[in-house]
């Protein structure tokens, strides 16, 4: 079978395979050009001592470590992921959707699909076990989505550059300066991002956005705010894809296990102007497990060299006069609360572990009359909204279900209003880190996600679907691609993310943020990560 979108020899079981890959709504990146054109340098030594460690490579650490080296001082980035700059025997850097293989996932040995299901059938697969892109991590009651790789989370994103809107900056950063956040950081990150808006003329006509087309109309048939979503994808680059003229990506359904054309990963942004410093290595699979203060000043940096397999090949013990973590909220979250429950960093506040939140994530999809196709060709990119943050507390994206055949279904996900924060703990017995979360705490998003889609499917006469997350279910609620807080600025850290307890020790991560930041979270990382390291700059160096 031959099908628009390329997916050419698409059997069932590689649609059902793919269907469930894209499903979950929202999509990756990371790009290979970029990142081979400069040589691998060798990674970080035994006993090195160096001005500034950054542990992770995601938007937090990428933003320190270019501002350190333009202001001069070397820096040292450790990422437990791969770096992603080395074609497969495919000759691509990163697998498809459709086809997971090792590359997918995280020291798996078998997928673990946001969409678990199609038509009611399980259809995760087996894979070997490797370092793959995408970490679906485990905790009691929700499993949390990761990037994993020079560029953390924005080697897997859906590249939704949202900014908040205003009126509602200071439920999610109280303790910041809006003026200051509104008039130079968030213009600062989107445009070192790339962000930009699609072209409204090619969204109406274009074969590939009919789905977000669907989702216009029937929201705007309920009376709700349809948005355009800001995004990192290159446009120009997409139409060409649209043409036939650019090899397909997200026209290929690349989305969750990395984008290997159009999308503006952090490689190709911030990690391309970092290299050009000259300032600043990058060691990948390396991971950090241990920070303490050394005994001459600054501190000792235990690193774990690993292996493609997860096994640790070496052990390096470095000091730094600083310490930035930006392993993410739950990277930087269970490092701490493991340090100050061993004894490493035994002052670090009693705020550390606390004020976790899911960004309120919840998925659905909703099946549409026959006479109301979404289309063969999706584009994996999401770009329209569903904006209701203020009446029902939802903000929902219109979702792509890239899977190339017609399935006259809608898909969603939403950024809701949820309240409830969970702790992360130190569990001595196991030897790791704990979080309290309780799947029942998603109840807020559905009630506010069904403020929209109960008034659709009514409007509509249409029906939630029941086979995207199991048997006869409708809300994906064991998820979330948008883990925030854990160590939360002006409460474990100082309102610039020093953390209490430790001069020279750091936040600069999505640790920093309260689980919440109204709509997709990494332009608000990565324009407070601008803010946090300005200040630092100037009074600390
Ligand atoms: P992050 O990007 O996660 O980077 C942390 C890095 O630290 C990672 O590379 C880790 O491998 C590394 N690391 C962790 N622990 C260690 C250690 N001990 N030693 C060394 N390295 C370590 O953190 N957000 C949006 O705004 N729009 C979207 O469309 C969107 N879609 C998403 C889709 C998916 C499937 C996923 C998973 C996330 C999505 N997100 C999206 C969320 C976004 O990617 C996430 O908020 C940011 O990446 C978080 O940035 P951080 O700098 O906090």
């Amino acid at each position: 079978m031959t099908c628009a979108n390329g997916f050419e020899g698409l059997t069932r079981r590689t649609f059902i395979a793919g269907t469930g890959s894209i499903l979950g709504g929202v999509a990756l990146g990371g790009h290979a050009s970029a990142a081979r054109a400069e040589a691998a340098a060798p990674p970080i030594a035994d006993a090195a001592t160096v001005p500034a460690l950054v542990i992770g490579t995601g938007y937090g650490g990428s933003v320190a470590a270019l501002r350190l080296a333009q202001a001069g001082v070397d820096v040292h980035m450790v990422e437990m992921g791969m770096a992603w700059d080395t074609p497969g025997s495919d000759g691509k850097i990163f697998a498809n959707t459709t086809t997971p293989d090792q590359r997918s996932f995280w020291l798996r040995t078998r997928t673990k699909q946001p969409l678990s299901n199609f038509l009611g059938f399980p259809i995760d697969k087996a894979i070997p076990r490797y370092t793959g892109v995408l970490d679906a991590e485990e905790f009691s009651g929700i499993t949390v989505y990761q990037g994993r790789g020079v560029g953390g989370g924005s080697l897997v994103n859906g590249g939704m550059a949202v900014t908040p809107k205003r009126e509602y900056f200071s439920g999610v950063l109280p303790t910041v300066n809006a003026d200051e956040m509104y008039n130079v950081f968030y213009p600062r990150a989107n445009a070192e991002l790339g962000v930009s808006y699609i072209d409204p003329a090619w969204f109406d006509t274009t074969e590939c956005y009919q789905y977000s087309r669907v989702g216009r109309k029937h929201a705007q048939r309920s009376g709700f705010p349809f948005v355009y979503v800001p995004s990192v994808y290159d446009w120009t680059y997409m139409k060409q894809e649209a043409a036939g003229t650019a090899t397909k990506s997200a026209l290929a359904g690349e989305i969750l296990y990395g984008n290997n054309h159009g999308k503006k990963s952090l490689q190709k942004t911030y990690i391309a102007r970092i290299r050009a410093t000259g300032r600043v290595t990058i060691s990948p699979l390396h991971k950090v497990t241990s920070v303490a203060p050394a005994t001459g000043g600054g501190y000792t940096v235990t690193i774990d060299q690993i292996n493609t397999n997860g096994d640790t090949v070496a052990t390096k013990i470095v000091t730094a006069a600083k310490v930035f973590f930006a392993a993410g909220s739950v990277g930087t979250s269970k490092l701490l609360v493991k340090l100050r429950s061993t004894g490493a960093l035994p002052n670090l506040s009693a705020e550390v572990g606390k004020g976790w939140g899911d960004n309120g994530n919840v998925m659905c999809g909703r099946a549409n009359h026959l006479w109301d196709p979404t289309g063969s060709l999706q584009s994996s990119i999401p770009t329209a909204g569903i904006d209701n943050w203020a009446a029902g507390g939802a903000f929902a994206e219109v979702a792509p279900l890239p899977t190339g055949i017609e399935t006259f279904a809608s898909f969603y996900l939403s950024i809701t209003k949820n309240t409830n924060r969970a702790e992360f703990s130190w569990n001595a017995a196991a030897g790791k880190a704990d979080l309290n979360w309780q799947t029942a705490w998603k109840e807020p998003s559905i009630t506010a996600a069904k403020t929209i889609f109960d008034k659709i499917n009514s409007k509509e006469g249409t029906i939630y679907r029941t086979d995207l997350f199991g048997t006869y279910k409708i809300w994906g609620d064991h998820l979330t691609y948008h883990p925030l807080g854990g160590a939360v600025l002006n409460r474990a850290t100082d309102n610039y993310g020093r953390l209490l307890g430790y001069a020279g020790l750091y936040v600069v991560d999505g640790a920093l943020i309260p689980g919440n930041t109204s709509v997709n979270p990494f332009v608000t990382i990565t324009a407070l990560a601008e803010r946090n390291i300005e200040k630092i700059i100037a009074t600390d160096l």
